[in-house]
């Protein structure tokens, strides 16, 4: 067991039992010219991200952490994807029109996959996900349980999105879960601010959140000692 000095509160963490959740940190929300910078946004903003969050992935890789990663999309034929979030805005490109980097938050197409920075390696578990929270629809309590997981790290994208529907969905499901501050990325800064702030207030109503330095050195003296890939 270790512990990561957290707001609000020390959060303590066995890596055997401890997961590295990775949401959506995909190149369809991450790449200039792709989807995301379509609908408006500035796209740097969550690109900070992917430094810090690449550091702690390796410290994840080198402690032996069940590492998971997630991908938001949708089947060629949409059958998964419900008409309401299709219609859902006003956007000069829906999700599975051609975009730049193939139709949009589609499986199979480049911009659905993963940025090249944070690619998964072997061993490691990819989500596909069609909804906001990476539980819903998905296999991922049935790998959480197979695995002896009881906390997770959460970073990725969006804060306010599905960063929170995941955290909100593992904390009803009985997950501690650590979110990663500068790991985690916003198209809004003030959404970034209090999407943080909501997780740690009322004395952690929904999980802990830390700084990535703070949890690396954590991590630098805690090794896992099983994991089931
Ligand atoms: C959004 C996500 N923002 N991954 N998706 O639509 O947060």
């Amino acid at each position: 067991m270790t512990t990561v000095p957290a707001a609000p509160g020390p959060f303590p963490f066995d890596p055997a039992t401890t997961a590295l959740v990775v949401i959506d940190m995909q190149r369809d929300f991450l790449l200039p010219g792709g989807f995301g910078e379509s609908l408006g946004n500035d796209v740097s903003l969550l690109r900070v991200v992917i430094e810090p969050l690449s550091a702690l992935l390796a410290a994840a890789r080198a402690a032996g952490m069940l590492v998971i990663h997630t991908r938001e999309g949708h089947l060629p034929d949409l059958s998964d994807c419900p008409p309401a979030k299709l219609r859902r805005g006003n956007p000069s490109q829906r999700i599975g029109d051609p975009g730049r980097f193939g139709r949009i938050l589609i499986r199979g197409e480049y911009g659905h996959d993963i940025v090249d920075e944070l690619a998964p390696i072997d061993g490691e578990v990819v989500i596909d996900k069609p909804g906001k929270g990476a539980f819903y629809a998905t296999g991922l309590q049935e790998v959480l349980r197979a695995n002896g997981i009881e906390r997770l790290i959460v970073t990725g994208v969006t804060t306010e999105v599905c960063v929170h529907t995941t955290t909100r969905e593992a904390n009803d499901r009985g997950y501690d879960c650590l979110v990663v501050a500068d790991c985690v990325g916003s198209y809004f800064p003030e959404f970034q601010r209090v999407g943080l702030d909501m997780i740690s207030a009322q004395g952690g109503i929904f999980g802990w959140v830390a700084d990535s330095a703070a949890l690396i050195s954590a991590l630098t003296g805690a090794t896992a000692t099983s994991v089931t890939a």
